[in-house]
């Protein structure tokens, strides 16, 4: 781990998804143990508690685009959030809230790589590739489209989050566990040539060579941001998600690919999204995900050997 003092930042948000409830998600996760869990990892944490921003009320359509102003407000308060955290120095943990608040923080770490020279990839766990835009999408919803607006397709107020576009190009991006892809929302993101794990690749190469193949194209150099959206994993491990999609990665096969990411040393910032206590049974999921995210900061339950 690169950073042993940890900003945690609460982000509740759900302008951008379709269903409510992704907004209970930061507090279901200190419900759940989080900031004991990582402490009792010898983390410093610095709880930043939750953003404030706009509530949700009820869908707004704007040129296809559905509550946009409120997302765009969440992603610039994300930003500064992410960009304060950074200049302390501490490493961000965002708790969400939807995928949307991804520009903002993703927006933050583009600029602060920037300044630094460090190199940024982006990691991105989801069921979803997330690369709709406002002519793709077919449910108008903005944490469908946050990869494309990174790359530079969408609003410019969210292109433009970092101070400039796109803040991301294709090669700084890989995608793992996607199997829910819209028809033209697939043309595109292919047309841009991003590197997707899809789930059938998991299934014929299996995790380890995965993220072995990920993994090893990054350097001491590179600062690693993980974009965890919740509905990554199997929904029979993680029903707590607004959006699941059967066949994902199992536990094992979730824990291995955090394990692998803490031992490559580049973790520099996460995103943990989409989590909605609302579909969830007994706060399950939360309690999954801060079991996951404590092997992502180093926690290791393997007799090693010599
Ligand atoms: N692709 C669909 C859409 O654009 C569903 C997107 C669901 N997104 C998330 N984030 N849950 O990955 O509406
Ligand atoms: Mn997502
Ligand atoms: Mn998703
Ligand atoms: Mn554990």
């Amino acid at each position: 781990m690169r950073q042993a003092t940890l900003s945690v930042i609460g982000v509740p948000c759900d302008a951008g998804a379709g269903t409510f409830g992704a907004a209970m998600g930061p507090d279901a996760l200190r419900v759940a143990g989080l900031i004991e869990g990582l402490e009792a990892l010898g983390c410093t944490l610095i709880d930043q508690g939750n953003l404030s921003g706009p509530k949700k009320l009820r869908p707004v359509e704007q040129a296809g685009l559905r509550n946009l102003a409120e997302v765009i407000q969440w992603c610039e308060t994300t930003r500064d959030a992410v960009l304060s955290a950074l200049s302390i120095p501490s490493m961000p943990v965002v708790l969400g809230g939807d995928h949307s608040l991804a520009m903002g923080s993703i927006a933050a770490l583009a600029q602060y790589c920037q300044q630094t020279g460090k190199n940024l990839h982006v990691l991105w766990l989801d069921a979803h590739t997330d690369f709709n835009t406002e002519l793709t999408t077919p449910s108008g919803n903005l944490h469908g489209m946050p990869l494309s607006c990174l790359c530079g397709y969408g609003p410019p107020a969210l292109t433009g989050l970092a101070g400039f576009a796109p803040i991301l190009s294709p090669a700084q991006i890989t995608q793992v566990g996607i199997r829910s892809v819209d028809a033209a929302e697939k043309r595109f993101v292919h047309e841009q040539g991003i590197e997707i794990y899809d789930m059938r690749r998991i299934d014929e190469l299996g995790m380890p060579a995965v993220m072995r193949s990920i993994l090893s194209k990054l350097d001491a150099n590179t600062h690693l941001h993980v974009s965890l959206d919740v509905d990554f994993l199997d929904p029979d491990i993680a029903p707590g998600v607004g959006t699941a999609v059967l066949g994902g990665p199992t536990y094992r096969e979730a824990q291995l690919c955090m394990e692998m990411i803490a031992e490559s040393g580049c973790l520099g910032s996460l995103d943990i999204v989409e989590l909605n206590p609302a579909y969830d049974i007994r706060n399950q999921t939360a309690k999954l995900i801060v079991d996951l995210v404590e092997s992502l900061l180093g926690k290791s339950t393997l007799i090693r050997r010599a």
